[in-house]
């Protein structure tokens, strides 16, 4: 495992890489599955999906056509969408698509985009007489949904998820309908972040493992960060704006009124991840 750690400066901004031996490996089972492949599914966190753009993947979406899943999006701020399609710089053919894979439904919508993004290559085969099944890598940053999204196009859970970066470790094939088969992928990240205010962003929606950062610290930056984005929203979540006021009125609080900084630190992060504190554009951070 690679990953480093360590107070960047006094202002309770830390540095962030983490790169464990398993997503050089998927970054090469990709590499050779998607010789097979019609089509890319790259799923994004809404919240963030400029910062879920892994570089790692450059060359794999300027071999297929993509097609962008704004994933999460019941957690995100309404035009998220326009701004992120205003973002991407890519010439090869592609589309976006918001999603809530938690939520039934919309299926139509994926399989719709997909038949649309890929309509000249289904055509060209029929045009041969071959009935294609359509082959799409679905691949993205750790924990930002790509199993729910394909248990939930299947409506069985057919994939393992958890609410954890590194729930997958292998790829697995899974069939949609007769025509139509994702291939779940583990999440990748990369081997070291240039930009640290991209890796606190995937450490604060959950895609860098807690277990490898300091958690305090991380729960303070997000709670600054968020106070920079909407301190309105803070205020209306908590009744006050520091992270020592949220810890005292939540009562984290040990023998002697010393106060729990680790139990404040886990409920602003989890308040955060679950939507409760409001719906917040993490990418206006870069
Ligand atoms: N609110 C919300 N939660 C979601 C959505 N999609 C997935 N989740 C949750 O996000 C967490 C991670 O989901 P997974 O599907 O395991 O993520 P993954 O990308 O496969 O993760 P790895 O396999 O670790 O790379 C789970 O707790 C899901 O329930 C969504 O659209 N909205
Ligand atoms: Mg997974």
């Amino acid at each position: 495992m690679c990953y480093a750690l360590g107070m960047e400066n006094s202002t309770s901004r830390f540095n962030i890489n983490w790169f464990p031996g398993h997503m050089a490996q998927t970054l090469k089972m990709i590499d050779v599955e998607l010789k097979n492949c019609d089509a890319i599914i790259y799923v994004v966190d809404a919240r963030c999906p400029q910062s879920c753009i892994n570089p790692q993947f450059d060359d794999f979406v300027g071999r297929k056509p993509v097609l962008f899943v704004l994933n999460k999006i019941d957690l995100a701020p309404a035009g998220i969408k326009e701004k992120f399609i205003k973002s991407l710089q890519l010439k090869t053919p592609h589309d976006v698509i918001t999603r809530n894979s938690v939520k039934s439904g919309g299926t139509q919508a994926v399989v719709n985009a997909l038949q649309k993004l890929l309509a000249d290559r289904i055509k060209a085969k029929l045009a041969h007489g071959i009935t294609k099944t359509l082959r799409v890598a679905v691949i993205g940053v750790t924990n930002c949904g790509k199993s729910t999204f394909i248990n939930n196009m299947t409506n069985k859970g057919k994939t393992q998820t958890g609410n954890r970066p590194g729930v997958t470790r292998t790829k697995q094939w899974v069939s949609i309908t007769d025509n139509l088969w994702l291939l779940d992928t583990p999440g990748t990240l990369w081997p070291s972040f240039t930009n640290q205010q991209v890796a606190r962003n995937l450490a604060y929606v959950g895609s860098i493992k807690d277990d490898i950062l300091d958690t305090v610290a991380l729960s303070q930056s997000l709670l600054a960060d968020l106070n920079k984005l909407q301190p309105e929203a803070v205020l209306s979540r908590f009744g006050v704006t520091t992270f020592e006021e949220i810890a005292k009125k939540r009562g984290c609080l040990l023998r002697g009124g010393v106060l729990d900084i680790r139990r404040a630190a886990k409920l602003i992060l989890t308040e955060y991840r679950e939507g409760k504190i409001g719906k917040f554009n993490l990418d206006e951070l870069l």
